[in-house]
């Protein structure tokens, strides 16, 4: 922290100091970062090569997608082998020197632990499926058919059933996901074992934490009863609230998480704000913190895409910013490489006010209460790619929804294609976009993995690094800001106007420290009252030129974002 203020306290604001409180993380999703040999596939020394560059924005934390061995029927989150880089990745010795220049720039690493399920292909499946009694049998779910039935009503998050007919073994193995990612046992001691071995194979290497992949759903009420007759509960929320994971996460917490100065951050889809302190109280020794997906996933309806409202994104913000006491900790984040890019989904993705609403979803993720995280190329305001047929889509979700929708005549090929064009995971998964060469000097290969964005002429890290006006220039200014700025980190939220149709404002507040953002989402120009008594004296930034100094209305253009002092 670089705040002379905090230096020598333990606490601030009733909040225990802990450096991920304290910073601010960058995602990265290697298949789609840098092409060090021209294969098309990013890899981990395209990642060495670009450190100075993530060291240069400001962040502190890499998180790491998957870079394990996997067949890549889900990018990665189908892991093979725990221990073994993927092939296209590179080598262990290629990740040993990734972990080194990362530390050398004094930035972590934090790994992705994608524990709930494993590859079909990993050798524990390979071995489960081939009969009921050897070591492996139990490392999976399996049920004999009900009926000559799915045992029960359960169904992926992919689209289809939970249950696959394994016709070797005879038997139906669980899959939340794909059935190329059978759920894990976690039931059997043996199985977290292994988890717990994996872990610190890792963490003796010297990473510091991991994001845990869908962690909730570790534990299941195995007697697997069918989902609740009021098809109000979505699937996601009944996955997780298994019977026993807090027991399986207090058990890792002391086998392994207690071990080391680590942090750990939960992938929660199907958690609520008042589940949330069991998860992430400090005082309970289970994970640090959680992403929700309430605020990404309001505009969403399983896979369809339903208009939203900023009162309702608001309220949302507001939930969450006060929903929780001293001993919980939060993590704000945009999007990551499961959602559409945030510049496209709540800003303004036209040629005229791209960059603004870039910036001003920028200010509110970096003022916001909780810890933040930048997905890669949000820096540069990268956007969703206009796709046009199923055939362009890499992501297993939209191939398997296809499937269930699209190939049962239950919707038109076009309805779901105008979805997707809101709401798919591949938006975030195009090439990174570094300069105006070829496939935006991604790779040199003639064909990339995916395709690349064809705005890559305009929007890439060349052209924004040299340009003092770009996102990326903002977002350094707004990482330094809020470093230096207690009150953005530990301070108090409150929303001024939560009513508001288009403006989002709100302060941070520490001690006699007050900071008023103002955010307009939307196009026109407003006329906005400061709260009574209150007073802006200084403005600190913005995303535009004005140097408008409030007394008591400030006048906002498009998609303007404002940071002032307020005296109180
Ligand atoms: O995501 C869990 C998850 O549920 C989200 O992918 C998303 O909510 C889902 O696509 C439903 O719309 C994690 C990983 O982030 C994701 O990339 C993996 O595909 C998934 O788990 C399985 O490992
Ligand atoms: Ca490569």
């Amino acid at each position: 922290m670089n705040s002379p203020s905090l230096d020598k306290t333990r606490t601030v604001n009733g909040y225990l100091r802990k450096w991920w409180k304290e910073s601010v993380i960058y995602q990265i999703y290697p298949r789609s970062f840098k092409d060090s040999n021209g294969d098309g596939i990013g890899d981990l020394p395209g990642i060495i090569s670009k450190l100075d560059y993530i060291k240069d924005l400001g962040v502190d934390v890499i998180w790491l997608s998957p870079h394990f061995d996997s067949p890549n029927a889900d990018n990665g989150y189908d892991i093979r082998d725990y221990r073994k880089v993927m092939t296209e990745f590179g080598t262990m010795a290629d990740f040993d020197e990734l972990l080194r220049g990362i530390k050398q720039r004094k930035l972590k690493l934090i790994l992705d632990l994608v524990a709930n399920h494993t590859s079909d292909e990993h050798p524990w499946f390979v071995a489960s499926r081939q009969s009921k009694d050897n070591p492996y049998s139990d490392y999976y779910i399996w049920r004999a058919p009900k009926e000559g039935r799915e045992p029960n009503d359960w169904i992926s998050l992919f689209g289809g059933s939970a249950w696959k007919k394994d016709e070797l073994r005879g038997e139906f193995y669980l899959h939340l996901f794909s059935e190329k990612q059978p759920d894990l046992n976690w039931d059997n001691q043996n199985v977290r074992s292994e988890v717990h071995d994996l872990m610190k194979f890792w963490l003796d290497k010297g990473i510091d934490g991991f994001r845990m992949d869908v962690i909730p759903f570790i534990s299941k009420d195995q007697t697997f009863p069918n989902f609740p007759k009021s098809d109000s509960v979505r699937p996601e929320y009944i996955y997780a609230a298994g019977p026993k994971l807090h027991d399986y996460l207090q058990e890792m917490h002391r086998e392994v998480l207690s071990k080391y100065d680590l942090m750990t951050v939960g992938e929660a889809f199907g958690v609520t704000l008042e589940q949330t302190p069991m998860l992430v109280d400090e005082r309970r020794n289970e994970l640090d913190m959680i992403f929700h997906f309430d605020l990404v996933r309001l505009d969403r309806d399983g896979w369809r895409w339903k208009p939203w409202t900023l009162p309702k994104f608001k309220a949302i913000c507001k939930r969450f910013a006060q929903g929780l006491d001293v001993h919980s900790w939060l993590t704000v984040y945009l999007s990551n490489h499961d959602s559409p890019r945030p510049v496209s989904h709540f800003g303004d993705d036209s040629p005229e006010y791209r960059i603004p609403s870039a910036k001003m979803l920028a200010t509110l993720l970096l003022t916001s209460k909780g810890t933040p995280f930048i997905y890669q190329g949000d820096e540069l305001g990268m956007t969703n790619y206009h796709f046009t047929g199923i055939e362009q889509f890499d992501d297993i979700e939209a191939k398997n929804t296809w499937k269930a929708e699209v190939l049962t005549d239950r919707v038109s090929a076009e309805d779901l294609l105008d979805h997707f064009r809101k709401t798919s995971r591949d938006h975030s998964r195009t090439p990174m976009q570094w300069d105006d060469s070829p496939n935006a000097g991604f790779t040199t290969a003639d064909k990339p993995w995916f395709a690349v964005n064809p705005n890559y002429q305009e929007i890439n890290a060349k052209q924004a690094v040299a340009d003092n006006n770009s996102i990326y220039k903002y977002y350094q200014a707004l990482i330094q800001l809020r470093k230096n700025t207690p009150a953005f980190i530990y301070g108090d939220y409150d929303d001024i106007d939560p009513e508001h149709p288009s403006v989002f404002s709100y302060t941070r507040t520490l001690g006699s420290e007050s900071y008023l953002v103002a955010l307009n989402f939307s196009r026109d120009p407003i006329s906005f009252p400061l709260p009574k008594g209150r007073k802006a004296r200084s403005l600190v930034l913005s995303n535009t030129t004005t140097k408008e100094e409030a007394n008591t209305e400030l006048r906002l253009n498009p998609w303007d974002a404002r940071i002032y002092r307020l005296s109180n």
